[in-house]
């Protein structure tokens, strides 16, 4: 099997994970991100312009990102997966302390990004009568936890648009997979922590956290499957992860 893929937020992580794996796969690959300097490294790196396409925009700009899908060279235009991955959380704070302008951030890029986007692409998806879509919720999306708010909430929307859409597309063979990971290093946290790579990687020390090329080996497993399969959703964990107690606490 091979076709296209495109891959937002390819530029690190999971993104540039998943890349170079359906690469090494033979695929061609669209990979977008705001870095242009290391969307121009994976091109290289994964065989040239023939073989990667790059498009250089911030998700959270709709005309950009509208302009940017609307100019797919005709040889990537046929998408077979996308993998609506862009996306960060900003801080843990608790809701009270948060910066209003950080929360805009996430939903514009983790929601709006990402319905902008798969807006653009399913159309010719549903046209063709295959496809699969696979977008990056969370843990965060199924569990709350102090300091996740406005993220929890950006991947418990991902999860129900997920579901919802699949609905949509009953009746096509176009196919719909929340994959929803836990702990895994990626500079997810350094982002998180606004450049504090110190407090980023004290998350990870010791915890044995998930690798990006575990999430790009399971992107690849579930489109992989017979075309009669489609996995709803996916949580996954590291094996040092599980579920905190419900929390009890004195009010002051
Ligand atoms: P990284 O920070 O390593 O990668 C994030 C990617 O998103 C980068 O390529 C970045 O590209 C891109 N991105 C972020 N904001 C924008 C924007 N405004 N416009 C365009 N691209 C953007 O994080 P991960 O690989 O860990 O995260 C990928 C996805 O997985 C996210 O949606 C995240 O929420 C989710 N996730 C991560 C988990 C983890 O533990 N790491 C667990 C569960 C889900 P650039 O900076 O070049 O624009
Ligand atoms: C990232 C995982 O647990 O930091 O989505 O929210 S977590």
């Amino acid at each position: 099997m091979s076709g296209t893929i495109l891959v937002t937020g390819g530029t690190s992580g999971f993104g540039a994970a998943t890349a170079q794996h359906f690469s090494e796969q033979g695929w061609k690959v669209v990979i977008t991100g705001r870095r242009r300097e290391r969307l121009d490294a994976m091109q290289e790196q994964l065989g040239g312009p023939e073989r990667v396409h790059t498009l250089a925009f911030d998700i959270a700009d709709r005309r950009a990102t509208d302009a940017a899908m609307a100019g797919l060279p005709e040889a990537f235009a046929d998408i077979d997966v996308l993998v609506n991955n862009a996306g960060l959380a900003l801080g843990r704070e608790p809701a009270h302390q948060c910066d209003l302008d950080e929360w805009e951030t996430m939903v514009d890029t983790n929601i709006k990004g990402l319905l902008r986007v798969t807006r653009a692409v399913l159309p010719g998806m549903v046209e063709r009568n295959r496809g699969h879509v696979v977008n990056l919720g969370s843990v965060a999306g199924n569990w709350p936890y102090p300091g996740g708010n406005v993220y929890c909430g950006t991947k418990a929307f991902v999860q129900q648009f997920s579901r919802a859409m699949r609905s949509d597309l009953q009746g096509t063979r176009v196919r719909v997979t929340n994959l929803e990971p836990g702990l895994c290093e990626t500079e997810f946290s350094v982002v998180r922590f606004r450049g504090d790579e110190d407090k980023a990687k004290s998350l990870y020390e010791g915890n044995d956290p998930m690798l990006p090329e575990d999430i790009a080996e399971i992107i690849w497993w579930v489109t992989s499957l017979p075309a009669r399969v489609n996995v709803n959703s996916l949580e996954v964990m590291p094996v040092t992860q599980s579920w905190a107690p419900l929390a009890v606490k004195p009010v002051r």
